[in-house]
């Protein structure tokens, strides 16, 4: 094949690569849970490596803030496809009928998560304690908002 033609494909590839991550569509309802769920476990884990350092349980380190912030800020794209019709599972999860019914104010939760999260990378790369301090606090009480209203205790 000519060199151009074969980038040509790669690149082809390389969209829908991307395009199939950010639209993905899952084999069973129970993938789509196991994966929002794994997403929230994730975020957790990274928003608790920025709090520490916020609560003085850590020391402040910046480079530790900008690693942890970037992969919140990708992470805060990814559940929301998880949530297609049908993966309510009857109850068995805590995922509310809210986020089916209020689809309006789910998808607020979910724009202001993302935003919170870009303005906490914004914070970390500034190197400034004070700062992520700020931007911290939104982002966590983005995940109290949106589980108080769309999620089971
Ligand atoms: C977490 C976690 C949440 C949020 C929330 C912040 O680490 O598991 O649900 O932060 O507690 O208010």
């Amino acid at each position: 094949m000519h060199k151009l033609a074969r980038l040509g494909m790669f690149a082809i590839a390389a969209t829908l690569g991307a395009a199939s991550a950010a639209h993905a569509q899952f084999a069973k309802p129970e993938d789509a849970i196991r994966y929002r769920q794994s997403v929230m476990f994730l975020q957790a884990q990274h928003l608790g490596r920025i709090g520490a350092m916020v609560k003085g349980a850590r020391p402040y380190d910046k480079d530790v803030a900008v690693a942890n912030a970037q992969v919140l800020e990708q992470l805060a794209r990814l559940p929301w496809q998880a949530f297609g019709a049908g993966t309510d599972q009857g109850g068995q999860t805590r995922a509310l009928p809210a986020i089916w019914k209020d689809t309006a104010k789910f998808e607020g939760e979910q724009k202001k998560l993302m935003d919170n999260t870009s303005a906490l990378l914004k914070a970390a790369q500034t190197g400034d304690l004070g700062a992520l301090k700020q931007a911290f606090g939104p982002v966590a009480q983005t995940c109290k908002s949106c589980h108080d209203d769309f999620r089971k205790d």
